[in-house]
C-alpha cells in the first residue's frame, strides 16, 4: 500500500491516515477508502485513463457536480483538492483524485426483492434528477460524447465484427445474430430518446444499484460515482437504475433462468422516483419511460458483447468469457423485460 500513501500524501497530511482498505466494484477504476483519525475518510480513486482521456474535464465536471449538491444536501460527498489546488494528481503516469467518504454506508448489488430499498432507490434518483435537472448542461464538458447512444454503440459493434478474430465470432455467433435482428428497433428508441422534444439535463449516466449508498435504515442516502454525471436524459437514467434495481440476477450471473425483472420492485422504484420527480419531468419524457429499461439494457449487452469482440479492451474482466456473460445475461434480461412492457407502461400510465 505504500504507492496508495504516496498519492495519499498529495491530499492529505499521511500521519492522520489509519488504513489504507481497497474497495468498490466498479469495472473501470481503481478506489480505495483511507480511514483517518480524525475528520472524513477519504475515498482515493486512480481515473482510468484509458476510458477518460480529458482527466481536466472530468475533474472539472465532478468537481462542478459536488459543489452544485453542497449548496442543497449535506447528503452527498464533497470533492478534495490536492494540497496544491489541484483537482487531481498525476502520480508516475497515472491520475489519482479525492472525494469524502459518506459515513455509515454501504452498498447492494442486488436487492433480492426488497421492496423499501426499491422505494428509497427510486427516491434517490428522482431527488438527484430534481435537484440537477435545470442546471445549465454548459457548466459540464461532454468527456463521453453520445454516450448511451445506439447510433454510437452499433458503430463500435460492426467496428468490432470487422476486426474481431475466428474463435470469438464463432462462440458469440448466436448472439451477434441477437443484435443484429435488434438494431432497427433500437434505433427507434434511441432516435426517440435522443431526440429534439426531450430536454438535455445534468444527469448520472451510470445510476447502477452498486452506486447507490444506503444507511443502517436500509434508506438510500446518495448516489457515488460522478464520472459520467453530464448532459444526457433523465429516460436513460430511469432505465439504467431499473436494470440493476429491478434485476433478480446480477450482471454478471451466467445462470439465464435465474434472470428476470421483477415487476414488484419495478413498481416501488418507479413510485418513489415519479413523487420526487413530477415537477420537473415533462409529459414527453414521462411517456417514454417506459421503454427506458429495455433500451439500457439492451445498450449495455451490446456494450459488453462488443468489448468481448474486441478482446476484453474496455471493462475488466475475471475470465475469458467474462464480457460474453455478461452480454447473455443483459440480452436474457432484454427478452424477460419485452414480455412485461404493457404491464411496465401501465404501472407508469396509472401513476399520475
Ligand atoms: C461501467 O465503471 P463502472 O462499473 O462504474 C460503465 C457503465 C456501465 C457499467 C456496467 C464509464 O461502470 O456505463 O453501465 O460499467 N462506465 C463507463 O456495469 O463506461
Ligand atoms: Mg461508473
Amino acid at each position: 500500500m505504500d504507492d496508495v500513501i504516496d498519492i495519499a500524501k498529495h491530499f492529505c497530511s499521511i500521519d492522520l491516515i489509519k488504513e489504507v482498505e481497497p474497495i468498490g466494484n466498479g469495472h473501470i477504476n481503481r478506489t480505495y477508502r483511507l480511514h483517518m483519525s480524525e475528520g472524513d475518510d477519504i475515498i482515493l480513486q486512480q481515473i482510468n485513463n484509458n476510458v477518460f482521456n480529458d482527466v481536466e474535464g472530468l475533474s472539472n465536471n465532478v468537481e462542478v457536480v459536488l459543489n452544485l449538491l453542497s449548496y442543497i444536501t449535506d447528503k452527498y460527498p464533497k470533492y478534495i483538492k490536492t494540497l496544491s489546488g489541484d483537482g487531481f494528481v498525476k502520480v508516475s503516469g497515472d491520475y489519482w483524485r479525492a472525494i469524502t467518504s459518506v459515513p455509515d454506508s454501504k452498498v447492494y448489488i442486488n436487492l433480492n426483492g426488497n421492496s423499501k430499498r426499491a422505494f428509497s432507490c427510486g427516491t434517490t434518483l428522482g431527488e438527484f434528477h430534481n435537484m440537477l435537472g435545470n442546471v445549465s448542461v454548459d457548466m459540464f464538458k461532454d468527456i463521453l460524447p453520445q454516450f448511451h447512444s445506439a447510433e454510437r454503440r452499433y458503430r463500435e459493434f460492426h467496428d468490432a465484427l470487422k476486426s474481431a478474430n475466428m474463435e470469438r465470432l464463432k462462440s458469440a455467433s448466436v448472439f451477434i445474430d441477437y443484435a443484429i435482428d435488434f438494431e432497427e428497433s433500437i434505433m427507434v428508441y434511441s432516435n426517440d430518446i435522443f431526440s429534439d422534444n426531450i430536454p438535455l439535463r445534468i444527469v448520472h449516466n451510470d445510476p447502477k444499484l452498486s452506486n447507490i449508498l444506503f444507511n443502517n435504515n436500509d434508506e438510500a442516502i446518495c448516489l457515488i460515482d460522478y464520472d459520467t454525471v453530464m448532459a444526457g436524459t433523465i429516460i436513460t437514467d430511469f432505465g439504467d437504475a431499473l436494470r440493476t434495481v429491478a434485476a433478480k440476477a446480477n450482471e454478471d450471473e451466467e445462470r439465464t433462468d435465474r434472470i428476470k425483472f421483477d415487476m414488484n420492485l419495478y413498481r416501488q422504484f418507479t413510485c418513489g422516483y415519479l413523487n420526487k420527480i413530477k415537477d420537473t419531468i415533462t409529459t414527453e419524457e414521462k411517456n417514454k419511460l417506459y421503454y427506458a429499461p429495455l433500451y439500457i439494457t439492451f445498450i449495455m449487452g451490446l456494450r459488453f458483447l462488443t468489448d468481448y469482440l474486441n478482446n476484453d479492451i474496455y471493462y475488466s474482466t475475471a475470465y475469458a468469457e467474462h464480457n460474453l456473460v455478461r452480454a447473455i445475461n443483459q440480452f436474457t434480461l432484454v427478452n424477460d423485460i419485452k414480455g412485461k412492457l404493457k404491464d411496465i407502461e401501465s404501472v407508469i400510465k396509472s401513476d399520475v
